[in-house]
């Protein structure tokens, strides 16, 4: 009998399915499409490890399992290769970017096809390539030419030793992270992309998408809309006023006194002679402190008075102008009222700094002190008895006819800054041009190839290394001809993942991105699947990227993703993160080698706990799903061995073939059911009970009803195949076939094969009728005396008796003979 060898059938039934181009999808067909896409890997240079195959393998399975539905399926691969890891890889292992991204994409891709993923590898596409990045640049310009690609002064942290920008997480209490010096802020040009002009729609459509609720939520709070009002402030003595934003107009009468963030271009204005030093010496510390730290509601609370005052537009009460650090100039008008009775953080301020706290809203009880709730008004003249929602509108009302409020909307969410002054992206397609300005470069001059440089380390002077090259640098202006200089800063890599799933649409286009007919059949991405790392940037970015491309007229929908899958994440068998760093990671190859195969591999990643939840990894485990896929293939060969003059002549009335035909439909129907809603664990545990049920037949059987083994051992070899194709497809093929499994239907069940039958026994002892059993079908006649023995009327007929002899007329009469 042949022997189950994975190390043998996995290589030969890939290449196989490679000459044959078994998974290329083509675009024109009438079908219905499914699009299965799961976020395209950076390929870092380490190896993906048994947590990155689950999120392959979820996304295979369920590819595999909509392609034999009859699905026109897209399921691609891509690489996602330009940024840090791999410039940061180049430079540590002294190989160029383009070296080591060829070096590392290829291990990925042998490590994809060595798991039997289902890719149409025609599609493939490397965003470092310029095929493709030619029209990231294009959308660059198209973003450009709606006004939602803009170049402005931004500031940036700055060490004035190593002479590097630094990143925010680089900065530590105001030191740089390596030298440990003092850092700056410094004003430096980078390219935003408009996404803020978009934060409306990209809230408002979260609604109808099928993601979950956390990921959902998390775009909510990163958009951030919040509904206030600006109210205006009179400063005492002066024609200047101070406009805040505030979410609380109705707690105004509780205003005790007003701040500015330090960078507040009225902090200079208004300070008083003699707080001038304090001030300044203050406003130089705070330069230095991050947004983070500064909102850190749990730090003690710093400021200083200016020595002006402001006038309460409500009633005319003069409250003290501070400035401190907590109040941020970047959001709102970068001023507050501040509400210590129902603020904490003003709360701390004014108990720090020995302010009054008036309370204007009722407070609960408990609430000691500090109420951040809504309620009724007190204190609060003619207001008071209203509830907060009324007062708001009335008090923003009536100030807003003196012009001291308007109602207005904030947003958490900023541009989005996309220049990067490295080597390893792609050129931001701009020539500099003294007269003409920023000039897009022509959609002929398309793509701004990146150059082979030698050195790419980046400069640390705010510029990317690009600007090292005379010969890149030097351009002329496409409008007036004259000499200009190119853009040198290239884009972050969230450009470039921002539209490639529409690029899988239409791969090879030279002429465009993609066709709209091409992309409005494909699109959207009808499940898209990764881990739980991108629920903002990426996800936000290419949603806003997609709205941009429905508004120019290129595509008919406007969100990227319909449904969203996040599966959880393999830990190591200890619980802990498995990293290259703590070297607890397992990897793939190895079990390979060890000669597990990719089949029991794909069935551990699906078996091991529900896809969405994090579990730990389990070799024991895997020795469970190769013995189940060995058991599977020594019952289709013991089928095969067994010669038709060998099997017994067949004793029952087709009950038994009516139990084996049972036991595959209720799998077929609980595999299908689990597998559309992503029930991988359930539908591997159903398919290995049934198994179970089939070795007891078998016993019972010995595959004496050819027919009906054959076509139950074909079902479940269909069920089994988007789990583990290659043993899948090596017993079809042992059965007789020649087509592949994986070009098969998925097969239909018979509901009228499940509803559960019974029929009724008449029961006799010694030939007199003694009682009647309903015994479920099908039905044994070891089944039947078990029920009838068990009866009521016919057990004191049986009491301390022998039986003799069992006469059965099969479904109709069981009759015991007695001494
Ligand atoms: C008075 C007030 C009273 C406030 C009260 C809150 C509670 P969200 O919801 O996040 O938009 N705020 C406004 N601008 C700020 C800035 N630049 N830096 C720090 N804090 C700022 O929060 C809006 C609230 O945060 C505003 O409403 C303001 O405090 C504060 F019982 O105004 B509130």
């Amino acid at each position: 009998m042949k022997r189950y060898n994975p190390k043998e059938i996995e290589p030969k039934w890939r290449e196989r399915w490679e000459k044959d181009q078994l998974y290329s999808v083509s675009d024109d067909s009438a079908l219905p499409k499914c699009y299965v896409a799961e976020y395209f890997p950076y390929p870092s240079g380490t190896a993906m490890h048994v947590g990155h195959v689950r999120n392959y393998t979820i996304g295979d399975a369920f590819a595999r399992y909509s392609r034999m539905k009859g699905l026109n399926v897209l399921h691609p691969m891509g690489w996602d290769a330009f940024g840090l890891p791999a410039e940061n890889y180049a430079i540590k292992t002294g190989i160029s970017p383009r070296q080591a991204v060829d070096k590392n994409t290829g291990k990925f891709k042998q490590q994809l096809m060595q798991m039997g993923f289902s890719y149409d590898w025609s599609r493939l596409i490397d965003s470092t390539d310029p095929a493709y990045y030619r029209w990231t640049q294009w959308f660059f310009l198209l973003l450009f030419k709606r006004g939602l690609a803009y170049q402005q002064d931004s500031l940036q942290w700055w060490c004035p030793v190593d002479k590097t920008v630094l990143a925010n997480e680089q900065v530590e209490n105001g030191k740089c992270w390596r030298c440990g010096s003092d850092v700056e802020k410094k004003a430096l040009k980078q390219w935003f992309f408009k996404i803020t002009a978009y934060a409306d729609r990209l809230l408002d459509d979260l609604n109808d998408l099928d993601w979950s609720e956390a990921i959902k939520s998390m775009q909510r709070n990163w958009i951030g809309r919040s509904s206030g009002a600006q109210v205006s402030f009179k400063i005492d003595g002066s024609d200047q006023q101070i406009d805040v934003y505030t979410t609380r107009p109705d707690t105004l009468f509780g205003a005790t006194f007003l701040i500015l963030a330090p960078e507040h271009p009225l902090v200079e204005l208004i300070t008083s002679d003699d707080q001038r030093d304090v001030v300044n010496s203050y406003v130089k510390q705070a330069e230095v402190r991050s947004d983070i730290e500064r909102q850190e509601t749990k730090r003690q609370k710093t400021g200083v008075f200016s020595g002006a005052y402001g006038v309460n537009p409500v009633n005319g009460q003069k409250l003290p102008i501070w400035v401190a650090d907590y109040v941020l100039m970047n959001y709102g008008t970068g001023a507050i009222m501040a509400v210590p009775a129902h603020d904490e953080r003003d709360h701390d301020f004014a108990e720090a700094f020995n302010l009054p706290i008036i309370e204007v809203i009722k407070a609960p009880e408990a609430a000691d002190g500090l109420y951040e709730g809504e309620g009724l008004l007190i204190n609060s003249g003619k207001y008071d008895g209203l509830n907060s929602t009324e007062a708001r509108q009335k008090m923003v009302s009536d100030l807003a006819a003196d012009g001291a409020a308007q109602a207005t909307t904030n947003y958490k969410m900023r541009d989005w800054l996309i220049s990067r002054q490295r080597y390893w992206g792609a050129p931001i397609p701009i020539i500099h041009c003294p007269k003409d300005g920023s000039v897009p470069v022509p959609d002929k001059d398309l793509p701004v190839l990146l150059p082979e440089i030698s050195d790419y380390q980046p400069r640390g002077d705010g510029q990317s290394p690009l600007a090292n090259s005379l010969e890149f640098l030097k351009a002329s202006c496409p409008t007036c001809g004259g000499p200009a200089e190119r853009e040198t800063d290239t884009m972050d890599g969230f450009a470039c993942s921002s539209w490639y799933f529409l690029r899988f649409a239409d791969p090879h286009n030279d002429q465009a991105a993609f066709t709209k007919d091409k992309a409005d059949y494909w699109l959207p991405v009808d499940y898209y699947i990764g881990g739980p790392e991108h629920a903002v940037m990426h996800l936000l970015y290419a949603r806003f990227w997609v709205k941009v491309m429905f508004d120019e007229g290129l595509i008919n929908f406007q969100e990227p993703f319909k449904r969203l899958r996040n599966q959880g994440m393999i830990l190591a068998p200890d619980g802990s993160k498995m990293s290259k760093s703590k070297h607890n990671t397992i990897e793939p190859d190895s079990l390979i080698s060890q000669g597990y195969g990719a089949d029991s591999i794909r069935l551990m990643e699906l078996f091991i706990g529900p896809w969405d939840q994090a579990t730990n990894w389990n070799t024991e485990g895997l020795g469970g799903t190769y013995r189940f896929l060995q058991r599977i293939w020594t019952l289709t060969q013991e089928f095969l061995a067994v010669k038709p003059a060998e099997t017994p002549a067949e004793t029952d009335d087709g009950s038994l073939a009516l139990e084996l035909k049972r036991v595959m439909h209720r799998a077929i129907k609980r595999v299908s059911g689990d597998m559309s809603d992503f029930g991988f664990n359930t539908a591997v545990a159903f398919l290995m009970e049934t198994v179970n049920e089939l070795y007891k037949l078998k016993v019972k059987d010995n595959y004496s009803h050819r027919q009906e083994w054959l076509v139950a051992l074909e079902q479940l070899l269909c069920l089994l195949a988007p789990f583990a194709p290659y043993i899948a497809e090596e017993l079809w093929q042992d059965l007789g076939h020649t087509e592949s499994i994986h070009k098969t239907a998925w097969p239909e069940w018979d509901e009228s094969l499940l509803t559960e039958y019974t029929v009724t026994v008449v029961v006799q002892v010694n030939g007199k009728l003694r009682a009647e059993v309903n015994v479920p079908l099908p039905t044994s006649q070891d089944e039947v005396a078990t029920a009838a023995q068990a009866n009521e009327k016919v057990i004191p007929y049986l009491k301390d008796k022998t039986v003799t002899r069992v006469v059965y007329v099969p479904q109709k009469l069981i009759n015991f003979v007695i001494k």
